[in-house]
């Protein structure tokens, strides 16, 4: 087994990470920026070091304070966590070629899911359903563009390779306006990411976002943990998400399973993964896939029992999967609620000093957070502090468990959007379920229309 793993991330899922390592007997060496010494699992860490100032770009991104963090603390291993460095392929290959273990899938399978193109051409070959699209990257030939372009039909959406998460995006109505489109997309994605290579895709209009968990042991097995829907997002930030997926039948959650299992078996893929599908009128469409744990993970780990970082730190130990597939059993609807530092209309972040922090509990609610009473939000990082996940033997119940937990919670001397969420919770779109993307901001424009979405 893994001997000692170097934490590479901060906040919520650093303690998460850190409780996993404790629960397998595993050492754990915390690094932090210098307005992180206060973080819990900086003080949980059997060792901690500190890797830079407080600006990302020079502590949590910092490849080589990362690695020299390793050699002097005689890590075996790196968990990155989510963010940051979580799905850059070059740190996975420094970290091996440095001799140490990476703790998620090999540098080759990170670069080949980053580049969107290619992760639409390997999920082909697995025989993924994809969205119609140019499968291929948008070349100076217009002639060919505008005939791939209607062959798929209009609306179109133009993509950008590189991109993910919403920037380098855009729509298209009718082919008077794509080759222009397309020069506008391409030069935003050049600026973003680097990297000016852009697709097209079949634009869907009112799609939920569904995606399904898998976790792989680099050998040929893997399993699949069943389906989340994030489709309540805001700005391409999730705000709640849950598991399952409601309004799925089990007919077409069992093959959209089996599908998944047999993409990640055929590409040998190593540790925990996530493919993001949007689903509409009774299909699914894969758009990308994820090669880290994910901030909602807990939601799938309350359904189904099996502890996700486990997993992936007992894969990178050499253990392979601790679980079959024939012996997963999902029980129940999970939900969880994102708890931001942040005002709960205008959205604006409110980093500052928690006077008072009392978390909810009780029957089926867990709460994975990294604050305490005195602890300061600093303002360098996302404003995620906490994660309230309720789980019930019905949806009903999960979304009553949450409620209650709502109230209970208490966070004093910062604002946070604990109200919205409760206003999320009592909306009868929310309580139908199956919602699709773009709910909630119609949702929110309806609320407080006067404040800007
Ligand atoms: C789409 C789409 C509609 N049609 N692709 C946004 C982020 C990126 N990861 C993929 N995204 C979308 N791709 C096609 N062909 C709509 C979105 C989209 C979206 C997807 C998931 C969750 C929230 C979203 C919000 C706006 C747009």
């Amino acid at each position: 087994m893994l001997e000692k793993v170097l934490i590479a991330n901060r906040g919520e899922i650093a303690l998460r990470i850190l409780r996993a390592c404790k629960e397998l007997k595993i050492k754990t060496v915390a690094v932090h920026s210098t307005a992180d010494r206060n973080l819990m699992h900086v003080r949980l860490a059997d060792e901690s070091v500190c890797i830079g100032p407080p600006s990302s770009l020079e502590s949590y991104l910092n490849i080589p304070a990362i690695i020299s963090a390793m050699e002097i603390s005689g890590a075996d291993a790196v968990h990155p966590g989510y963010g940051f460095l979580s799905e850059n392929a070059n740190f996975a290959e420094q970290v091996e070629r440095s001799g140490f273990i990476f703790v998620g899938p090999r540098p080759d399978t990170i670069r080949a899911m980053g580049d969107k193109v290619s992760a639409i051409n390997v999920m082909i070959k697995a025989g993924v359903p994809t969205v119609p699209g140019s499968n291929g990257p948008v070349t100076s030939d217009s002639e060919h563009t505008l005939a791939v372009a209607k062959k798929i039909g209009y609306p179109i959406m133009i993509k950008a390779a590189a991109g993910g998460g919403g920037r380098g995006m855009r729509v298209v109505h009718e082919e008077a306006n794509l080759l222009q489109s397309i020069q506008v997309t391409q030069a935003e994605a050049g600026s973003y990411f680097g990297s000016d290579v852009v697709y097209m895709e079949k634009f869907l209009d009112n799609p939920r976002h569904v995606e399904i968990q898998v976790i792989g042991d680099g050998e040929g097995k893997a399993i699949c943990l069943g389906d989340r829907d994030c489709s309540m997002q805001r700005r391409h930030q999730k705000v709640v998400e849950e598991a399952p997926a409601p309004g799925i039948s089990d007919k077409a959650r069992a093959n959209i399973m089996q599908i998944c299992i047999k993409a990640c078996e055929d590409l040998k893929y190593r540790g925990a993964g996530t493919l993001e599908f949007l689903y509409q009128d009774g299909q699914f469409y894969f758009i990308e896939m994820n090669t880290r744990v994910q901030v909602e993970h807990p939601v799938t780990e309350l359904i189904t029992g099996i502890d996700i970082v486990k997993e992936q730190l007992q894969i990178a130990g050499g253990f392979g999967l601790s679980v079959k597939q024939e012996d997963i059993v999902f029980t129940g609807h999970a939900i969880e609620c994102r708890i931001n530092a942040e005002d709960p209309y205008t959205f604006l972040p409110c980093p500052g000093k928690i006077t008072m922090f009392h978390a909810p509990g009780g029957n089926g609610i867990r709460v994975d957070s990294h604050i305490y009473s005195g602890y300061s939000v600093p303002p360098h990082y996302d404003s995620l502090i906490a994660k309230l996940i309720s789980h019930g033997p019905t949806r009903d119940a999960a979304i009553g468990r949450m409620q209650n937990a709502l109230e209970e919670l208490l966070v004093d001397g910062i604002k946070t959007n604990a109200p919205l969420q409760s206003d999320i919770m009592r909306d009868p779109g929310f309580r139908a379920g199956g919602m699709n993307i773009h709910y909630l901001e119609t949702m929110l424009k309806q609320k407080h229309g006067s404040i800007k979405h």
